[in-house]
């Protein structure tokens, strides 16, 4: 056993209270119950499929699914892109509670059949999707398995990434020597499992570019360059050529830059799509940029 003491001297009471803000970046929305604070209607356009996002990872894996199949000829995959800005609460908005009661982006209403259906949880999102249009999911047993097994290794590992490694290394009032470890150590887990397998196949369910590539690669992809958490240097994250090869190809697709784009309100604003309704939206983005 470690012979170092625990630096922290807090005692934790006998029940917990929520009654003082802890100076976190994300203090003023996060909350200890659910549902909504506030009543507000989610506006609808005029596809049959409705997105309440914003581009974070988790929003960015759904935009990127839905540009490229648009780029491989489903036109029923258009789509209306609403902006739901969660560090001003739009999360807790009824509306919003009522498609996701877990009051988290992405949400998708699928208003294409008799009734709408509500789909939460980015993963369930790219599986609805890619059943509905019989794209990005191999269909033999193998491939499929192979690909949802990679699609679920995200769901349940990016937390760690995010919640863990980004929130004690970015955004956590105090640096902690004993949180950054632990979760440095697992990123760099993560990292190398995924490193592994890209050694041996192009994408991670196989041969085939795959939702289960989309999921992974805004959270891993993004670590892998260099973009997320300016934690390059700290994981040394070039030692995983497999994961930076495949994170450049991917980045390097046009449904991708143009995914990346939609919901986004950070970063350079020549890349800021904060709503999309039409594919036409993006030309007008691009004329900004050549100006
Ligand atoms: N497991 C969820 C995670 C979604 C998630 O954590 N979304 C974040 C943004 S990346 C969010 O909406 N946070 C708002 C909040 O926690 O209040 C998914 O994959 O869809």
């Amino acid at each position: 056993m470690s012979e170092q003491q625990p630096a922290a001297t807090y005692v934790p009471p006998r029940v917990w209270q929520w009654n003082k803000p802890n100076g976190g970046t994300f203090a003023s929305t996060n909350r200890p119950i659910a549902g909504a604070t506030h009543e507000k209607e989610l506006p609808v356009g005029r596809h049959p499929l409705q997105l309440y996002s914003l581009a974070t990872p988790n929003g960015v894996k759904v935009t990127i699914l839905l540009e490229e199949l648009l780029a491989r000829g489903h036109t029923d995959a258009e789509y209306d892109a609403w902006l739901i800005r969660i560090g001003q609460g739009d999360q807790f908005g009824s509306g919003f509670v009522g498609v996701n009661p877990n009051s988290k982006i992405p949400a998708l209403m699928d208003r294409s059949g008799p009734e709408p259906i509500r789909v939460f949880e980015s993963g369930a999102i790219l599986l609805h999707l890619a059943e509905k249009f019989a794209a990005f999911l191999p269909r033999d047993a193998v491939g499929r398995a192979e690909c949802l097994s990679w699609l679920f290794w995200q769901v349940g590992s990016a937390p760690y990434l995010g919640g863990g490694f980004g929130h004690f290394y970015v955004y956590a009032p105090t640096r902690i020597e004993y949180a950054i470890d632990r979760f440095a150590m697992e990123a760099k887990r993560q990292l190398d499992v995924l490193d592994r397998r890209l050694a041996d196949h192009p994408y991670l369910a196989g041969d085939d570019y795959t939702i289960a590539d989309m999921a992974v690669w805004p959270w891993y992809g993004a670590l892998a360059q260099g973009t997320v958490y300016d934690a390059a240097e700290f994981l040394q994250v070039h030692e995983y050529t497999h994961v930076r090869r495949w994170a450049d190809s991917i980045g390097a697709r046009p449904a991708v830059q143009r995914g990346r784009m939609v919901n986004r309100t950070f970063g350079d604003p020549a890349g800021q799509l904060h709503e999309r309704h039409d594919a036409s939206d993006f030309l007008t983005k691009t004329q900004d940029k050549q100006q």
